[in-house]
């Protein structure tokens, strides 16, 4: 019985990991955008904000001389020097972790241009649809 139990558990442990996986590289292969941030004078739209594991940001120039930088993060990531123009940068985020980037022209920081991205773990995502 007691290995029955034990079985029955190594089961579903398995179950949740090739769901979590299947699910993870199903979304990758997708590859859609999940949040736009828009850049202006002198802000990142929204400034902080919160997304899933293989979640993809999108960054949206509309207005100024910027670019995106990451400076705390399991990921870095940079999209070139500061432009202007109608540019747009996209990066999807496959490791959970508290992430900083900002504008490297010079003083932006210091308007504001300083942005966090929080990525949670996908496992912990659906964890509560399987309890309910
Ligand atoms: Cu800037």
């Amino acid at each position: 019985m007691k290995k029955m139990v034990r079985c029955f558990f190594t089961g579903v442990i398995l179950g949740v990991v090739l769901w979590g996986g299947q699910s993870l590289s199903a979304r990758a292969a997708s590859n859609a955008v999940d949040v736009t941030v828009v850049v202006t004078d002198f802000e990142y739209a929204p400034l902080d904000i919160e997304i899933d594991q293989g979640d993809t940001v999108r960054w949206e120039n509309q207005n100024g001389t910027h670019n995106v930088s990451s400076t705390i993060g399991p990921e870095s990531f940079r999209n070139g020097d500061p432009a202007a123009g109608s540019w747009s940068f996209e990066f999807t985020f496959n490791t959970p972790g508290l992430y900083s980037y900002v504008c490297e022209t010079p003083g932006h920081i210091a308007l504001g241009m300083e942005g966090q991205i929080t990525v949670n773990p996908r496992f912990f995502n659906f964890l509560p649809s399987i309890i309910k």
